[in-house]
């Protein structure tokens, strides 16, 4: 099986298993339920799922284990999604192809939506029932909530590319600077925590720990450096949102700082970096080598 086939056939066998996270109430705040269920189901290349389970596995960790893990993972990234849509941050009507939560349903609903889902990735990591020492879900509970959060996390991440928008960009000391802070922190934190956490899972020792985030750093790069490849030349059939986006609104992208070319080699260099650092796992690390390959030329 290659790469794009072992993505696919991982993301349906998860999507098989999202339904038992949603069951919807009888009562008026079914709504809610419903738009958090309708923004995880429909569509998403699972590619942070993919990559926790994938690094757990280096270390022995059975599926099993690390897929609830997984799953509160993409509810947050999803939440992150419901609220970048919303006309007060990147107003965008479509998500994965189809109408936005806020459109689907309305701005409400989409922001409890949003809220339901970040709630909801910590109680499932928290749940008693999982095969997780207390210890770990702790650690797993403590890093997500940086990697997501508001001091040097996402949401910090996203503040910063609201503010820069809003701003003179010629005026900035070193864009340079800027867009690798906030891309490290709006995308690269998540990307990041799906391999660290498959790391922590397994047990990994300080020395594993770091090559696998030296990893995601590295590939976190390269996949928001493609994102902006796709948001100026992407088919926006595949890549299922609004695209051109950033050149309208004369954003801060790597593609409007170096061009297209020069974006395409950092990338590129940046992916050849990322394998390297998987050299002490041998042969066990081929799937996520693999990966990193994908990430550098994915389409969508
Ligand atoms: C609202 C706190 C808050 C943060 C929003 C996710 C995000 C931060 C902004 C989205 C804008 C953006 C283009 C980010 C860059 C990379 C990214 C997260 C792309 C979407 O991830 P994919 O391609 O999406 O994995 P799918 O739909 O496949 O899950």
């Amino acid at each position: 099986m290659n790469i794009t086939e072992n993505i696919k056939s991982f993301a349906e066998k998860f999507n098989q298993g999202l339904d038992a996270y949603f069951p919807i109430p009888k009562t008026l705040d079914a709504r809610v339920i419903e738009a958090m269920k309708y923004s995880v189901k429909n569509g998403g290349k699972r590619l942070r799922p993919f990559m926790l389970c994938e690094t757990a596995k280096i270390f022995g960790v059975d599926e099993k284990v690390s897929l609830p893990i997984a799953y509160a993972l993409e509810m947050l990234h999803s939440y992150s999604l419901i609220h970048d849509d919303l006309p007060a941050m990147d107003n965008d009507d479509l998500r994965r192809g189809i109408p936005a939560c806020h459109k689907a349903f309305d701005e409400a609903t989409a922001i409890l939506a949003g809220d339901g889902l970040l709630t909801y990735a910590f109680g499932i990591i928290s749940s008693d029932s999982l095969q997780i020492s207390s210890q770990i879900r702790c650690r797993l509970i403590n890093m997500l909530s940086s990697a997501a959060g508001s001091f040097d996390g996402m949401v910090a991440g996203q503040m910063i590319d609201l503010a820069v928008e809003n701003s003179d960009i010629e005026k900035l000391e070193s864009k340079e600077a800027v867009i690798e802070r906030i891309e490290e922190m709006k995308t690269g934190r998540l990307l990041r925590y799906a391999c660290e956490a498959g790391a922590i899972l397994g047990g990994a020792n300080e020395k594993e720990r770091l090559a696998i985030v030296e990893y995601s750093r590295k590939i976190g790069r390269s996949f928001q450096i493609v994102d902006d490849i796709l948001d100026a030349v992407g088919d926006e059939k595949l890549v299922g949102k609004t695209l051109k986006k950033d050149k309208n609104q004369n954003k801060l992208t790597f593609v409007n700082l170096y061009g297209l070319d020069k974006a395409k080699e950092i990338s590129d260099n940046l992916i050849r970096e990322a394998k390297k650092s998987l050299e002490i796992f041998g042969a066990k690390a081929t799937v996520l080598l693999e990966l990193a390959d994908y990430m550098g030329t994915r389409k969508y």
